[in-house]
């Protein structure tokens, strides 16, 4: 009967365990007052939002009383700071960068770096480099975030070695995005491992077509602007309200069965419950629907609940996996369930070991 007691908690305690979008903004402006800051502080409670701070190509010379006010204020409403260094691609001197690192480390509180300019192709000497950054970020602060830019798609060795946290893997104008692919082996990560820039897109209406577009692309974050070349990240977009609301609607509507985050609840998600059962310390990306790190009968019933729904618009879910017949998902249901019924006894032998 334990079983049953599990369903009839899953039901009582069913909560929100969303991949939420996250707005990754290249915060290439100076926070003198009623700078752009201001406005990200303002939104850093609706969205999840992850500001790129670069005093100066780099942390600069010196502290700045400035930035230590701005980049406090934003993250005591919600936001996330990580701090710009450049790599010329593999080729600026290692210590360089590390001294970079270690400045932000000494004069700001945030909670990571974004390394520019990294490259994507091999050989391993090159994958070693970033390795090298990653594991100095990390020696600092375990939870510090290493976010890499290739600025296009890269080697899914980047991500195994490892040398980042998260892809940066478009950066581009926005006429550019309806064709953009990512490579296919980001479909295999967690969509919050993988990032989107848009720039040169004037108009607001198709920013929140890419909103749900990027949704359906193996990305949990995104940026898009108006702003354009040369220096794209030298102020927020025009429609910086537009795209905050936007995204905050789109995170109201995810679905937490969705596991691979495409945006359509079905057969591929059960599959990823399916082989995530059992698991500890899991993510919604392995099957845990309802946030408490464990893959188990309560995620099951969250998947059944939600089966067929979408999370996007007609319009951007077309593109989205096509629906598996209601045979298809009848058997793949039935399998489940007998998955989960048979592997209780050992789970309860467990818990009472
Ligand atoms: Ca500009
Ligand atoms: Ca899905
Ligand atoms: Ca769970």
């Amino acid at each position: 009967m334990r079983w049953l007691v599990l369903l009839l908690l899953a039901i009582s305690s069913r909560s929100s365990a969303h991949a939420a979008l996250d707005i990754v903004v290249p915060a290439y402006f100076y926070p003198s007052a009623g700078s752009p800051w201001n406005a990200m502080t303002a939104a850093a409670d609706d969205v999840p939002i992850t500001a790129i701070m670069n005093p100066g190509n780099g942390p600069g010379n010196n502290v700045d009383g400035n930035y230590v006010a701005a980049v406090n204020a934003f993250r005591a409403a919600g936001g996330r700071v990580i701090g710009y260094v450049y790599s010329s691609y593999g080729s600026r001197p290692l210590a360089q960068v590390t001294a970079d690192i270690d400045k932000y480390s000494t004069w700001y509180g945030i909670d990571g770096i974004f390394v520019d300019e990294m490259s994507n192709t091999g050989p391993a000497q090159k994958l070693d480099y970033y390795r090298n950054i990653y594991n100095h970020v990390k020696s600092i602060d375990p939870v510090w975030e290493v976010m890499g830019n290739p600025g296009t798609n890269t080697l899914e060795q980047y991500l195994l070695w490892p040398t980042a946290d998260r892809f940066m893997v478009h950066e581009n104008v926005g006429s550019s995005y309806p064709s953009y692919a990512p490579s296919a082996w980001n479909a295999n990560y967690d969509s919050q491992q993988f990032v989107h820039l848009v720039h040169t897109e004037s108009s607001a209406t198709t920013m929140e077509e890419y909103l749900r577009l990027a949704l359906t692309r193996s990305t949990g974050g995104i940026y898009i602007t108006n702003d354009v070349m040369n220096n794209p990240w030298d102020t927020l977009p025009s429609y910086w309200q537009a795209e905050v609301d936007a995204v905050a609607a789109i995170n109201a509507a995810l679905l937490p069965a969705d596991f691979n985050d495409n945006g359509t609840v079905d057969a591929s998600d059960l599959n990823r419950w399916r082989t995530g059962f059992g698991a500890t310390g899991a993510t919604k990306f392995q099957g845990d629907a309802n946030g408490d790190g464990v893959v188990d009968g309560a995620d099951f019933l969250q998947w059944q609940q939600q089966s067929g729904q979408t999370s996007l618009p007609a319009a951007a879910s077309a593109s989205a996996v096509p629906e598996p017949t209601t045979a298809a998902l009848a058997a793949l249901t039935a399998l489940a369930v007998a998955a989960f019924t048979s592997r209780l006894p050992t789970r309860r032998t467990r818990r009472h070991a």
